[in-house]
């Protein structure tokens, strides 16, 4: 009677130890699937948090140079933060004053090409003054959300300075036509500053 007893024993020994297995089991797995969502929706809110981050403007860089009629000359600029949105760069240039009253300088022209670390060329137009006044161009490179995510602003941006033509200053001298001076090249300013998020 008592080995009966402690057979039976034994088999729901066995039973219960095999449900427990199950149950532990099936709690592991729905632990596992519980923080593999957790460590997805960190993910998520660690990509959307940078968005929200306040927009912070770099210190402003700044050259100055002359330039000779159709030449170029490049600045490099070393970006190392992370969450550049956009670049700008600015040229300003006044042309030289007319040799006497009677001349009238012709209007000289720049134009802007920003190479951007992920190696695209971005330009701007052609641009001259007007006769007597200063000459501006302003080249604002803004980042895409991809580009932003992959830090692909990271690294090298050149700036490109272009004096494309100066126009020479000129004297009317009635029917016949114009007399000149020639004008071939002219100083310029530059500054160029960008904008990221920073955490707080
Ligand atoms: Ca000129
Ligand atoms: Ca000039």
């Amino acid at each position: 009677m008592d080995i009966e007893v402690e057979l039976m024993n034994r088999g729901q020994l066995i039973e219960l130890i095999i449900i427990c297995s199950i149950i532990i089991t099936i709690l592991s797995l729905s632990g596992c699937i519980e923080n593999g969502n957790d460590n997805d929706n960190n993910d998520q809110d660690l990509e959307e948090d940078w968005r929200e981050w306040p927009i912070i403007k770099s210190d402003a860089g700044y050259e100055q140079s002359h330039s000779d009629e159709n030449s170029e000359e490049i600045i490099i600029v070393n970006i190392t933060e992370e969450y550049v949105t956009s670049l700008t760069v600015e040229l300003t240039w006044e042309d030289e004053p007319p040799v006497s009253q009677y001349y009238e300088n012709q209007p000289d022209t720049f134009k802007l090409r920003v190479s951007t670390s992920w190696e695209e060329d971005i330009k701007s137009n052609m641009t001259n003054n007007s006769i007597g006044e200063a000459g501006y161009i302003n080249l604002t490179i803004n980042v895409s959300e991809d580009d932003i995510v992959t830090s692909a602003m990271v690294g090298e941006w050149a700036i490109n300075i272009q004096c494309v033509d100066c126009g020479d200053q000129e004297r009317s001298i009635g029917p016949i036509g114009f007399t000149t001076m020639q004008d071939d090249s002219n100083a310029w300013e530059l500054t160029y500053y960008y904008e990221f998020h920073r955490s707080n």
